[in-house]
Order: structure tokens, then C-alpha cells, then sequence
């Protein structure tokens, strides 16, 4: 078993993309600057958003953080939006989900300007992506494909079995590993919550692709010797040994999945550092295609 070392390909990446951003100013092109909407406190995205403002210090980009407060309404966070949209110094802009529930995601995505997508969560982002024409790739999938990538995973022709249908995670990454790309060409079946008899699909998968939101919910009996798999899940759960009480794990029971396995995220340490390289990437591009 070889663990897929979110700590290892992260660093790799993030060399690549401090490499790149020095270039680009050197020939005249200005810092990358994200601009990343909070709004409310809940924990969990206080510590990503908080993640993501350290990476654009670390990749020397500049970045933006406004926080606004739970009750603001949807109306009043489309104009934070369009007033980034309008900001000829931001480059890439991102709302944080999940929002509260009197605000509608979609609108709030809707709302931003295309060519600073850099969550690639909008339509034309999506729907580029549908067609395989250049886009921001939501930035979890985008990631996933990164790891698959630097591990030299060659995964075509195999059968691909994707558990969850998100828009953000799920759908996106059916798609990429169905695609004409290494890694990609891949038989891809998606999995979901009304799937009958989901150990039949993964018994037979050669790569899972767990995106459920339960913890630990792929269990040993449900993966092949030999398997690959990608645990996107971030759950915390209690843990009492633990001085805050709590522990992260995955989607997957990874202390009996990982023996069986060829390749294993772990989690913490794994997907969720891939996809703040993503956004990263994202966000350098966003800044060359504004241009000089
Ligand atoms: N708009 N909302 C928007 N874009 C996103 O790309 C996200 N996502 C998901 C939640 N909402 C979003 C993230 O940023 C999940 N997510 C995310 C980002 C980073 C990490 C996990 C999830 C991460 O850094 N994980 C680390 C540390 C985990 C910890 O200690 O809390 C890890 O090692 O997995």
C-alpha cells in the first residue's frame, strides 16, 4: 500500500506555482490577488478560508478576505460580489459554502464574474468544462486529477466508481475521469445515495472515488484488493483521547480499507490540501488571462 501524500504533491505543486508567479512578474505581470468572502463563522470554513489567505502569502500572491456577518441577505452579498467583479485589482473571487440557508448558492454563484471563477463553480465554468474546452476546474477534482498526475497513476481503462453526485465534487469529477486524458479515459459509474446495492459497484472498481460526507462509510468489505482510492471526505467526529475532544477522518474506514489497497488518501493530509492547490492554479491563470 502507497499513501497519496497530500503533504508531499502539495509542496511539489506549490514550488511550481511560486515558480511560475516569479516569471510572470518578471515579465511585467502583476501578483496574483484573490479576494475570498466569509460569511457567518462557521469553524470548519473559517479554518479553509484561513488556509487559503496563508497560501497566497506563502505563493506571494495578494489575497483579500471579507467577512460578512450570517444575517446579511442575498441581495446585499451579490453587491460584495459585483463590487469585486467591478475591482480591476482582483484576479480570482470566492464565496465560501456552505452558506446560511436564506441565501440561495446558486445566485450568489451566478453572480460572479466568469473569468474570476476561480472556484470554477459557475455555469460557464461547468459548462466548459462539459465541452473539455480550457476552464477553471472546481477546485477539488482539479486536484485529485494533480495527485493522480505526480503519482504517474495511469488510469486508463479502468473502472472508475465515483460515490456522490455534487455539483462541486461528484459530477465534476465523473466527468474528468471519463475524459480523453491521462489520468482520465476510465469507465466511470456514479454512485450515489439511492444506488442499490453500492458493493457491487465498488467491489469491482479499480479506483473509488469516496465523496459521500459520512464518516467512514466505505468499509473494507467494499473494496477490491488491489484498489485505489481517493477519500474526499472531511468529517470530524468525537474523540474523547483527544485533547479538543475531536478528530478528522474521511468517507472511508481507513485503518481497514488502507491494507487492501494499491494507493489511499489519507485524511487530514490528503484531498484537502490538493484542493487548495487547485484553487492556487485557479488563480495564477485567472491573473495571466487578465492579462499585462
Ligand atoms: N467556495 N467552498 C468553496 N470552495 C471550496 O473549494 C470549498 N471547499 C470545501 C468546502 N467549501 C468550499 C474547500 O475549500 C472543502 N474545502 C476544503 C479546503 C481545505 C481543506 C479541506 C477542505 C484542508 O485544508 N484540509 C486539510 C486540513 C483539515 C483540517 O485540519 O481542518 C487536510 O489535511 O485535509
Amino acid at each position: 500500500m502507497q499513501l497519496l501524500d497530500g503533504v508531499l504533491v502539495s509542496g511539489h505543486i506549490k514550488e511550481q506555482i511560486k515558480n511560475e508567479t516569479l516569471e510572470w512578474q518578471a515579465s511585467g505581470g502583476k501578483k496574483p490577488h484573490l479576494a475570498a468572502i466569509l460569511v457567518g463563522n462557521n469553524p470548519a470554513s473559517e479554518a479553509y478560508v484561513g488556509s487559503k489567505v496563508k497560501h497566497c502569502e506563502e505563493l506571494g500572491f495578494d489575497s483579500t478576505l471579507l467577512r460578512l456577518s450570517a444575517d446579511i441577505s442575498e441581495a446585499d452579498l451579490i453587491a460584495e460580489v459585483n463590487k469585486l467583479n467591478n475591482d480591476d485589482k482582483v484576479d480570482g473571487i470566492l464565496v465560501q459554502l456552505p452558506l446560511p440557508a436564506h441565501i440561495s448558492p446558486d445566485s450568489v454563484i451566478n453572480a460572479i464574474d466568469p473569468g474570476k471563477d476561480v472556484d470554477g463553480f459557475h455555469p460557464i465554468s461547468q459548462g466548459r468544462m462539459v465541452l473539455g474546452q480550457p476552464t477553471f476546474l472546481p477546485a477539488t477534482p482539479y486536484g485529485i486529477m494533480l495527485m493522480l498526475e505526480y503519482y504517474k497513476i495511469d488510469t486508463t481503462g479502468m473502472n472508475c466508481v465515483v460515490i456522490g453526485r455534487s455539483n462541486i465534487v461528484g459530477t465534476p469529477m465523473t466527468l474528468l475521469m471519463s475524459r480523453a486524458s491521462n489520468p482520465g479515459n476510465a469507465t466511470v459509474t456514479m454512485c450515489h445515495s439511492k444506488t442499490k446495492n453500492l458493493k457491487d459497484f465498488t467491489r469491482n472498481a479499480d479506483i473509488i472515488i469516496a465523496a459521500i460526507g459520512r464518516p467512514r462509510y466505505v468499509t473494507a468489505d467494499m473494496v477490491k484488493e488491489g484498489a485505489i482510492v481517493i477519500d474526499v471526505g472531511i468529517n470530524r467526529i468525537d474523540d474523547p483521547t483527544k485533547k479538543s475532544g475531536s478528530r478528522l477522518v474521511g468517507d472511508v474506514d481507513f485503518d481497514n480499507v488502507a491494507p487492501l489497497c494499491s494507493y489511499i488518501t489519507p485524511v487530514p493530509k490528503g484531498v484537502g490540501l490538493m484542493t487548495i492547490c487547485g484553487l492556487m492554479k485557479n488563480t495564477l491563470l485567472a491573473a495571466k488571462l487578465k492579462g499585462k
